[in-house]
């Protein structure tokens, strides 16, 4: 396993604290770059990570995907674009390519940023009860039939290009797991949909973001999960939450319900050896969120969890 960080596509602080806590790994957002896939773009990112001895191994963004979601016309363009950057990570070496389905065009919902813990750090949660009165989003009408329809044509057109690539696709679970989300279903909400996914184009390059806690909040036991999933994880998510996907609060990675060594081992049962990055972290003294909707992305939480994941890991060997 090898304990990665998201970071920004340039040089900064968090670059620096990666390498001091002995990160060596990347995994790149491309905040506010214009079509980011293409070829020179990725390739001078991929460099300058390189330069900073950091290996960029997973692109966890997605070019625009709203038309093929829906399944409207415009949807080749769109997959055009999507096999531009399978095609593009292949020659660069890039090898695991997370992304979402049914999660956009609503997002990552979440009711709270706030929500006080330990020592008055600040952790974020979500109540459907709030979610459910908010107006429905303007493509309510689509149903759960269309959006499987959608999906599997979509993985015809990419999963063979991700194959000549040697590119490792990691679908991530629709985040809270619920459906349907204003009016939207969703379809990656639990360890059956994703057999049924995983079976509509079997292939290792297409596989999954094990995100641990949409897993916590499916209640599903987690290392059988993993032992389920198996050899099509290609990328974890290590964080944990408390509650059900209708409502939860996002814990501290040693203090939320999950046997996190237990997941570890599971891992390491099933030969996982790919990139393991602690996601949303609790909000510590002095620190602001970068941005409120992306609540959980702040430092010090997660140069904790790096050290937690990395005692786990070497405790487990
Ligand atoms: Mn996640």
């Amino acid at each position: 396993m090898d304990p990665a960080l998201i970071l920004p596509p340039s040089p900064d602080r968090r670059w620096t604290l990666a390498k001091q806590i002995g990160v060596n790994c990347g995994v790149a957002r491309f905040w506010g770059i214009d079509d980011w896939w293409e070829y020179d773009t990725l390739l001078r990112t991929r460099n300058r990570f390189e330069d900073h001895d950091i290996s960029l191994r997973v692109v966890e963004d997605r070019p625009p995907m709203t038309r093929t979601v829906l399944g409207k016309e415009g949807r080749d363009e769109e997959i055009a674009t999507v096999k531009q950057l399978l095609r593009n990570m292949g020659k660069l070496g890039i090898d695991t390519y997370s992304w979402v389905w049914t999660e956009n065009p609503v997002g990552v919902v979440r009711t709270s940023d706030s929500i006080p813990d330990r020592g008055g750090s600040r952790k974020s949660g979500y109540d459907h009860a709030w979610d459910r009165q908010a107006d429905d989003h303007p493509e309510a009408g689509i149903t759960e039939t269309e959006l499987w329809e959608n999906l599997e044509y979509f993985l015809n057109e990419v999963v063979p290009v991700a194959e000549r690539a040697g590119v490792k696709m990691a679908l991530h679970p629709d985040d809270p797991p619920l459906s349907p989300v204003r009016g939207v279903p969703r379809l990656v909400t639990s360890v059956e949909k994703y057999e049924r996914i995983l079976d509509l184009h079997p292939s290792s390059n297409h596989g999954v973001t094990f995100c641990q806690g949409n897993f916590a909040a499916m209640k599903t036991d987690i290392p059988s999960a993993i032992r389920r999933l198996g050899d099509r994880i290609h990328f974890v998510h290590f964080r944990d939450v408390e509650g059900t996907a209708e409502s939860f609060v996002e814990t501290w990675h040693d203090d939320g319900p999950t046997d996190m060594r237990a997941t570890i081992e599971a891992y390491r049962d099933i030969g996982f050896d790919g990139p393991i990055r602690p996601d949303h972290v609790p909000r510590m003294a002095g620190e602001k969120d970068r941005d409120g909707a992306h609540a959980g992305y702040t430092d010090m939480g997660r140069l904790f969890a790096i050290g937690y994941m990395k005692g786990l890991i070497e405790q487990t060997a």
